[in-house]
């Protein structure tokens, strides 16, 4: 199969697509588009308002392989949904299964009305190849053969995460002594984040790198990324996790109020987490909470591995502005640590920028002053203090009138 090494956009462009248009409460509807990859989210609309004549459709929906609903309403969120269904596609053909159409159910703003099934023809504007033919079809249940996320994590946490097997793409982002990169993984399909940091260490020091990145697998949380393996390969080590398609908090611009409260939750949700299993994070910033389509938020690149962590530390000399004091004078380390750096991210993500002004310079006086507020009184003016009472007390005598 050596098409799988081209990646799947390549080796899909040349086959036909079905997509199912679901009708609510009735059928199904078989749309077949001969240029799959270059559909646009208008021309999905497009047929849907030729299937369904009577509803106003803004939108529609699709299933991940939990069963849980995405919306698409835009070609970004198109492409989202078919470099999906092409992953699972690929699963599919690996495992030898037939490949299942893609089905998508229109979301009404009115209710719909009788499909239209007699003399429907569908003309897209996809591109001169297209040759689209809806044809009704009954619904059929869904493949209970498809696995379950957890399923796959299983199958991939077995030991069968290896270089041989991953296709680096873009880079994600640099930091904490590492480089992230998009990856494909040929086996699963899966699009993949996977972390690479050199270390120069023993081969002792590897083992127990590994062993103590164990733990990784057990981390069953929503809050917190998917962990699907790890390897060395000579000086470095590979770390592989879910790849969550929005990226990292710190690229986006401030959050609103509605918005941003929903991703504290989810995040102080992962931290408790993290917690309860006694793991510290260590390293909570906007650049480790992550954001993906479906709205989810998770915690990535915590402190797990003692062994890592320490082996990091002697590669790269850095502090940041979201350490806690205690945690820049090199004392004892806690939870207390991780909510500092907590308040600090979510100060910055509401307010669009870092809450202090110079965060370098001001690391030390952070450690020996403290927040703004107290440097910017911290003058012994007791000038205004007594200046207050006694206008206060003034204004208490006035109103008491003469005794
Ligand atoms: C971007 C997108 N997905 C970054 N999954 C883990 C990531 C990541 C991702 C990570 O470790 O970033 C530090």
């Amino acid at each position: 199969m050596l098409w799988l090494a081209f990646g799947p956009f390549h080796a899909m462009e040349n086959q036909v697509l079905v997509i199912r248009i679901k009708i609510p409460n009735s059928g199904a509807v078989d749309w077949t588009v001969h240029s799959g990859p270059q559909l646009l989210f208008r021309d999905v609309l497009d047929v849907i308002g030729q299937v369904l004549p009577e509803a106003t459709t803004t939108a529609f929906e699709y299933e991940d392989e939990d069963g849980d609903r995405i919306t698409v309403r835009s070609d970004e969120e198109m492409k989202a949904m078919l470099s999906y269904y092409y992953s699972t596609v690929m699963e599919q053909q690996v495992n030898g299964q037939l490949t299942e159409p893609l089905q998508i159910f229109p979301r009404a703003c009115k209710p719909p009305g009788e499909r239209n099934i007699h003399g429907l023809k569908v003309n897209t504007r996809a591109g001169p190849s297209q040759h689209s033919s809806p044809a009704v079809s009954d619904s059929l249940p869904s493949n209970s053969l498809k696995k379950s996320s957890a399923e796959l994590k299983k199958i991939l946490a077995n030991g069968q995460m290896n270089e041989q097997d991953i296709r680096y793409r873009d880079t994600l982002g640099h930091g904490n002594g590492g480089t992230v990169y998009k990856a494909y993984h040929v086996p699963s399909g899966k699009i993949l984040a996977v972390k690479v940091i050199l270390l120069d260490i023993t081969l002792e020091l590897q083992k127990q790198i590994m062993s103590e990145l164990e733990i990784l697998y057990k981390c069953d949380s929503s809050y917190i990324i998917g962990f699907y393996g790890a390897f060395f390969v000579e000086n470095r080590i590979s770390i592989c996790t879910e790849f969550m398609d929005g990226g990292s908090l710190d690229v986006y611009r401030k959050i609103p109020e509605h918005v941003l409260g929903r991703i504290a939750v989810a995040v102080v949700k992962g931290l408790t987490y993290l917690w309860s299993l006694k793991i510290l994070h260590r390293d909570v910033k906007p650049s480790n909470m992550l954001v993906n389509t479906r709205g989810q938020v998770k915690l990535c690149d915590f402190g797990v591995s003692t062994q890592l962590v320490n082996s990091i530390a002697k590669t790269y000399v850095g502090t940041n502005a979201y350490m806690a004091p205690e945690r820049i004078s090199g004392e004892q380390y806690g939870i207390h640590s991780d909510v500092w750096s907590l308040g600090i991210s979510f100060m910055e993500l509401a307010l669009g920028r870092f809450p202090y002004p110079q965060p370098l310079q001001l690391l030390q006086c952070i450690v020996d002053e403290g927040h703004p507020f107290i440097m910017q009184f911290n003058d012994g003016n007791a000038a205004v203090v007594s200046m207050w009472v006694c206008r206060e007390l003034e204004e208490r005598r006035s109103q008491q009138g003469p005794l």
